[in-house]
């Protein structure tokens, strides 16, 4: 059932194609009942089965071609539906009708994936994240199909394939499956300078994201905003999450990744369902068009951001997902995105990077969704009426009545009219273009490490670690030496002591690129596009940091308690009652999934046991105070997992608090070896403790003490 706040004229759509079973009786795809869903049509009951048995026939051809082919990146994805408000005017900068009128409210559908992995592969892995949405506008359809990380790759389409081969799993043994850390990725990074500035990106904790509600959304390049009056503004579009920008470990990513591989699928599902509804606020950073060529960098280069010193981001309005799918497959699997859907207001630039996505994302569709009709599919149905002379192809859905296909008829009476631009016809933004044809890179795009350093420079010290870490990582898993050299070698134009610190831990030296003796062919050309250290006119950027996002809310939080039998029911209820009013979720771990008995001797239901999940699926810990429980909990049998519980939080940099009467657990864990104060330790000795414990899970980790907690 839909509430009132979720419904809206998309919704209502899908309702007409939406079907529920509830009482209704079994039938074929003809509609015609079945009365026997358990056997076969045979030739006596152990004789051969029938080839008339038409209920069996259609029943397992239609389940001989349930797949689709899956996406050729993006493959793994979370959906969801969700309202996109305006709160302040864009109309100054846009004609587009959803960003005019204050307080419009537009539908959406946004989906999340990752890039490389397979379409059951893990959430985890360390990867950018598709952030895409489809604007269901009053005009048609408007998709922004973006990622969380503001740049990318490659400069240009023609490398996007190469690229995609490069980082998916390698094709003589298809391994690894949803990971960077291989040869062949780190082979074509190495000879691709270009990409340093989203290497940065890739290797830091951005891509490692805490949660789908907890990443920020860019719509990568400039685009073009167009008033009224034909004033032209370069755009660039964010999407800022209320919740802050939080990452996990990298330890705990990958634990993850066994525990629970659909962590963020299942994150974004639950708290939707729980009404936690993930926003976002959106804003822009506009650039007058007589400003184009201001920077010391080129507007249309897709591997450069503006840095938000430079041209602040302003808020307009606010993305909100408020309903999950009903349907995995027909909407999250079925919807089909492409940047180049545009309403009027909006329109593309020259960015070679989104020319080139111009005609891919269509042509895609054509062989994942089989037929030239899948804007006939619901999802991607637009709420403006689709009135033109396309007709037929596979899968036709629309009955378009008349004689007439063609335009301009009379017959038909000249319908479907052009619609002048006053009544909303769309009209391609005037721009005088002349040149040589030419395939070649603009000389203002061969700089390709300002940026990395600016990104780099930007980072907390314990980012910077992550960084280093995650290099090291990857480049560890590298198995040909020279790989390593290069990307060392790239590393060094970006800052000499990362590099160092890189080229130690996977034992090479540094080597460049246009270095002689290295088994790249003469005539590969890579060192062409090899550009000098420049520095960036902005040095430091602390938007591009996630030290200082928002961390004074534990909305949504996930809280594990750990209990067993003789627990203080009391003071559990209590510490429950004050983190849920605050919006945090907490969940019972006990030893078992068996009722557990509190010292009041009311009864506690827990929802996981000490070995069916882990430390990693939860923001911290409450170990639940009570000496009759502590007991339960150090016994041979329950103690190791609970103090991995207690051990592995602590090293993730967690909140973990130790309810009274539990020292004997506190003793045995690593947490007593502390040396120094820690925020985020809180015991029954701490004063205000519930207090102490709500700011610490608020503050998400403490990633400062995270040497000292690994010590
Ligand atoms: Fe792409 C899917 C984002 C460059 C070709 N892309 C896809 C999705 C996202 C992006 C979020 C998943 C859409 C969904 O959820 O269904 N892609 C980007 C961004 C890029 C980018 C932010 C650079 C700024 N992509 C890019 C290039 C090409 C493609 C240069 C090809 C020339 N992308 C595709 C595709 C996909 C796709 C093959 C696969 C599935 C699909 O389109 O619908 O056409």
């Amino acid at each position: 059932m839909k509430n009132d706040s979720q419904k809206n004229k998309k919704l209502d759509q899908l309702d007409e194609h939406s079907t529920s079973n509830e009482n209704e009786k079994l039938t074929t795809n003809q509609g015609i009942k079945i009365n026997n869903n358990q056997d076969s049509l045979k030739a006596g009951d152990r004789g051969p089965t029938l080839l008339e048995d038409f209920i069996l026939r259609e029943k397992i051809t239609h389940f001989d071609h349930e797949r689709i082919p899956e996406r050729v990146v993006h493959a793994r994805g979370s959906g969801a539906h969700g309202v996109f408000k305006l709160n302040k005017s864009l109309k100054a900068y846009t004609k587009a009708k959803f960003l005019n009128k204050i307080g419009e409210e537009t539908p959406v559908f946004v989906r999340f994936s990752t890039v490389a992995g397979s379409k059951g592969s893990t959430d985890l892995a360390r990867d950018v994240r598709g952030f895409s949405i489809k604007f269901y506008t009053e005009e048609g359809n408007y998709d922004l199909v973006g990622n969380n990380v503001p740049v990318f790759f490659i400069q240009d389409a023609i490398k996007f394939p190469d690229l995609i081969h490069a980082v998916k799993p390698e094709p003589d043994n298809e391994i690894p499956q949803a990971a960077s850390a291989h040869d062949t990725f780190w082979d074509f990074i190495s000879l691709m300078p270009e990409s340093m500035h989203m290497i940065m990106w890739v290797m830091s904790d951005r891509a490692i994201p805490r949660s789908l509600r907890m990443m920020e959304g860019f719509g990568v390049h400039s685009f073009k905003f167009i008033n009224e009056e034909g004033k032209v503004h370069f755009v660039k579009f964010h999407f800022k999450p209320k919740l802050g920008v939080h990452s996990v470990a990298w330890d705990e990513a990958q634990r993850i990744s066994g525990v629970d591989p659909d962590f963020h699928k299942r994150d974004l599902w639950e708290a939707i369902e729980n009404g936690a509804f993930p926003e976002w606020d959106f804003g822009v950073q506009l650039i007058p068009e007589e400003d184009e060529h201001k920077f010391d960098f080129d507007l249309l280069d897709p591997t450069k951001l503006i840095p938000e010193e430079e041209v602040p981001v302003e808020l307009f309005g606010t993305l909100t997902l408020n309903r999950n799918p009903d349907n995995f497959f027909a909407e999250t699997e079925q919807v089909a995105f492409h940047p180049g859907h545009l309403v009027p207001g909006i329109d593309f630039t020259n960015d070679p990077l989104l020319q080139g996505r111009l005609f891919s994302y269509t042509d895609t569709q054509l062989s994942r969704l089989g037929s030239p009709n899948f804007h006939e599919i619901p999802i991607n149905r637009s709420i403006n009426t689709v009135h033109n002379n396309q007709r037929d192809g596979h899968m036709r859905q629309q009955i378009v009545k008349g004689k007439v296909s063609y335009e301009p008829n009379s017959i038909g009476g000249g319908c479907p009219f052009q619609a002048m631009m006053s009544e909303g016809g769309f009209v391609s933004q005037e721009e005088r273009v002349s040149g040589e044809k030419v395939r070649k890179r603009s000389q203002s795009f061969v700089d390709h490490y300002s940026q990395a350093k600016l990104f780099y420079n930007s980072q907390s010290a314990p980012e910077q670690t992550h960084l280093q870490n995650a290099l090291i990582f990857e480049l560890s898993k590298v198995t040909i030496l020279e790989i390593r050299e290069r990307m060392v070698g790239q590393l060094a134009f970006i800052d000499k002591t990362l590099a160092q610190k890189v080229a130690d831990k996977v034992g090479v030296k540094a080597k460049k690129l246009n270095e002689p003796n290295q088994s790249i062919p003469a005539d590969a050309n890579v060192a062409e596009l090899q550009s000098e250290e420049k520095e960036p006119k902005t040095k430091i950027s602390d938007a591009l940091s996630m030290k200082d996002t928002v961390k004074d809310t534990i909305k949504s939080r996930k809280i594990g308690f750990i209990i067993a039998n003789g627990t203080d029911g009391s003071t559990l209820n209590d510490l429950k009652s004050k983190l849920e009013s605050e919006g945090a979720k907490v969940e019972l771990i006990a030893p078992s999934v068996a009722p557990v008995k509190t010292n009041d001797g009311s009864t506690l239901t827990p929802k996981h046991s000490l070995t069916s999940i882990a430390s990693v699926c939860f923001d911290a810990l409450y170990i639940s105070g009570g000496e009759k429980s502590t007991k339960e909990l150090i016994v041979p049998e329950n103690k190791h997992h609970v103090l991995q519980f207690i051990n592995e939080a602590y090293k993730h940099c967690k909140a973990v608090y130790f309810g009274a009467d539990t020292e004997e657990l506190y003793n045995n864990s690593n947490i007593a070896a502390k040396k120094h104060e820690d925020p985020a330790v809180v015991t029954w000795k701490d004063s205000s403790s519930d207090q102490q414990f709500i700011k610490a899970v608020s503050g998400h980790r403490v990633w400062d003490l995270e040497q000292e907690r690994n010590a």
